[in-house]
């Protein structure tokens, strides 16, 4: 039956059909819902509409729950999520921060399933996560509740409390917090200043950024790393410089522990190892594989 759809319909419908994604095909079908002419001809055509998107939600939910997210991100050694109010600028945050590429927008909910990024700061790589905003449908609570360190952005200092009363988990509330107050650059110097004190008086972690000009980014970074616990091990060839990429481990990790990082089942090799730093008594200590390392320690392997 001809329904007379307007052009906005046949490009929500056209939409649908080229959309290479269930969120982005969800997006189309509700496109389509909202631009299919309101008369009687059209009823059948939007009842089956609403079917198709009924259908297709309930699978995305069920494929949700059954990987525990929709890309399944595998937590890595250090990880930090950008948790705050729709639009305070979490994936602006995500961009500058990382080399991801999430979509930014002056409208509200737009980032809909979690981003991925990685921080390389001082050597080490940092997981950091990109939600949709707290306590809309598509935010992932088990994401927040595994993680290591919240990053809790905000516009307004009104804005901290109400978004740490929506994080219900005990412990989650627990974890290493770092206060993000975003768009520093609209305030001027007397307000920055104000809410520096404010927000110092109620002994928060904090850091006063801005994503436009860059302000505050480079603490931030320095922030993050320091809220895990760990030490960083600098491996080196006998006669080389030390490799650049640390091994991330727990503080009071051993050799072993070291040499298990690098290649499961490599610890049996190992006869002894070289230590300068931190944990050694002097440069080039000779150790074996119960010797507790230290934060910035080189390490020199020699294997049977
Ligand atoms: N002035 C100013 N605007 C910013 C800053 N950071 C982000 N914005 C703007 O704020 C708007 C929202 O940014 P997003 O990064 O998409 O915000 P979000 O928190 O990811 O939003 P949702 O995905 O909806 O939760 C965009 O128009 C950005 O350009 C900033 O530091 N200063
Ligand atoms: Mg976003």
């Amino acid at each position: 039956m001809p329904i007379n759809a307007h052009p906005e319909y046949l490009n929500a419908e056209a939409e649908y059909y080229n959309a290479s994604t269930d969120q982005e095909k969800l997006e189309a079908l509700e496109k389509m819902v909202k631009t299919l002419p309101k008369h009687k001809g059209a009823e059948t055509l939007r009842k089956n509409i609403k079917t198709r998107y009924k259908k297709l939600k309930q699978e995305v939910q069920t494929k949700r729950k059954k990987s525990g997210s929709k890309k399944g991100i595998k937590k890595q050694d250090m990880q930090a999520v950008l948790i705050g109010l729709t639009n305070s600028g979490k994936s602006s945050l995500l961009k500058v921060l990382t080399n991801a590429e999430p979509k930014i927008a002056s409208y509200g909910f737009t980032t809909k399933e979690p981003e991925i990024g990685t921080l390389h700061h001082k050597g080490c790589p940092i997981q950091i996560i990109d939600l949709p905003p707290i306590a809309s449908e598509n935010f992932e609570n088990g994401i927040m509740n595994n993680t290591d360190t919240l990053l809790i952005i905000v516009e307004k200092i009104a804005e901290i409390k109400p978004t740490l009363d929506l994080i219900k988990n005990k412990e989650t509330l627990l974890k290493p917090k770092i206060i993000v107050f975003n768009k520093i650059d609209i305030h001027d110097e007397n307000t920055k200043r104000k809410i520096s004190e404010t927000l110092k008086s109620k002994r928060y972690n904090f850091v006063l950024t801005s994503t436009h000009t860059n302000e505050g980014i480079e603490k931030l970074k320095e922030k993050i790393l320091k809220t895990f616990k760990i030490i960083r091990i600098y491996t080196r060839h006998p006669g080389k410089k030390q490799d650049d990429i640390p091994i991330i481990l727990k503080p009071k990790s051993t050799l072993q522990d070291a040499a298990e990082k690098i290649l499961h089942g490599y610890s049996r090799k190992v006869k002894y190892a070289k230590v300068t730093g931190p944990s050694s008594k002097f440069a080039n200590q000779k150790i074996g594989l119960k010797h507790i390392l230290k934060d910035k320690d080189i390490v020199e392997f020699y294997t049977t």
